[in-house]
């Protein structure tokens, strides 16, 4: 399977990995919107959240828990976004299901 994100959870292309653990990998975004931008990937390879089950309950709600983490470890005291992209309206344009974190400055809503 020729995915990016799988290919650096698994250490085939490079990434600058900030948290693992036995579900989800986080690395800095390449191309950072914000001050800190960390794109969380569960380890399955999981298209979107279109495709995610039932059976991902539990990890979608992990990787928030992990995000509300590293914002906190960041010191993101004045707070934070978590962005889920979902199908072309939204932009995305990985199809590994993947957690925006951003944070470290002012955002502005509703989002562009
Ligand atoms: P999305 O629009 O939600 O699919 O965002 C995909 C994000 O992935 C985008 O902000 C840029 C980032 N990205 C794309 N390719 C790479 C890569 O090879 N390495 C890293 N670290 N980030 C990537």
């Amino acid at each position: 399977m020729d995915c990016i994100f799988c290919r650096i959870i698994e250490g085939d292309l490079p990434g600058k990995i900030v948290y693992t653990d036995e579900r989800v990998v986080a690395i800095e975004d390449l191309h950072p919107h914000a001050p800190t931008h960390i794109l969380l990937l569960p380890r399955e390879h999981i298209p979107g959240l279109a495709e995610a089950g039932p059976g991902h309950d539990a990890l979608l709600g992990y990787l928030q828990r992990i995000a509300a983490r590293l914002a906190k470890e960041r010191g993101l005291h004045g707070g934070y976004r978590t962005v889920l992209n979902v199908g072309p309206d939204a932009g995305q344009s990985v199809f590994h299901l993947h957690l925006h974190l951003l944070g470290g400055r002012a955002m502005s809503w509703p989002p562009g």
